[in-house]
Formats: structure tokens, sequence, C-alpha cells
């Protein structure tokens, strides 16, 4: 099996099992994300838990997990990771779209922090 089939393999075990993942090293940083960040939009959590919110293969990290040089999220906040515009931190606590994949756009002109004052 060569390096690109192990990647493939081990992104593919990623995503399917989810939370037995959680005993992996990566898992960590999954779970001190999702405690960073307790009220994301579904996609983002969606996205945490089958790894491709910071990798866009396995081992390999997309511009936000690129950026991650710690685990202080906040610290990163600032950051645009992919060169879209938008602040690591608007994407994540209002637009609800992807901090390391500048194609992902809001599917909604109502930002995730519209949504939320709905229910406030
Ligand atoms: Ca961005």
């Amino acid at each position: 099996m060569n390096k690109k089939h192990l990647a493939a393999a081990v992104l593919a075990a990623c995503m399917i099992l989810g939370g037995p993942v959680a005993s992996w090293a990566t898992g960590g940083w999954r779970d001190a994300w999702l405690a960073a960040y307790p009220d994301p939009c579904p996609e983002l959590v969606s996205a945490a838990q089958s790894c491709v919110l910071c990798h866009d293969g396995i081992p390999g990290l997309n511009s936000y997990g690129d950026d991650m040089g710690n685990m202080n999220f906040a610290s990163i906040e600032a950051l645009d990771s992919d060169g879209d515009g938008k602040t690591n931190g608007q994407e994540i606590l209002t637009d609800c779209t992807m901090p390391g994949d500048a194609t992902s756009v809001p599917v909604t002109t109502d930002t995730w922090g519209d949504i939320k004052a709905l229910f406030r």
C-alpha cells in the first residue's frame, strides 16, 4: 500500500468511525475545537467530526489546519486562512462556512448569528 492509498484509507476510516477516532491524537484537536466553539452551526460540527474542517487528507492539513499552531483557536480567529476575505472567526461564528476552504460560501444571506438570534 503506497502513501496515497494509506492516506485515503485513514481518511475513510476517520469519516466512517467518527466517534472512535476520539481516542486518536487528532481526536483531541477535534474535541478541543468543539469545546472552544460549543455552539457552531451543524455543518461545522459535522465538518469537525469528519476531520474535513482542518484536513484535506490525512495527514494533510488545509489552510485553516495549517494555521493552528496550538489549541488556542481564538488566536487565529482574526486570520483569513483560506484567503476568501472573511476571517476565520467570521466564518465560524457568523457565516457557517469552512475557514480552510475558499470555495465555501454561505447558503443564505442570513448569518448563523441571525439564525441563532431567532431563538433567543
Ligand atoms: Ca476565510
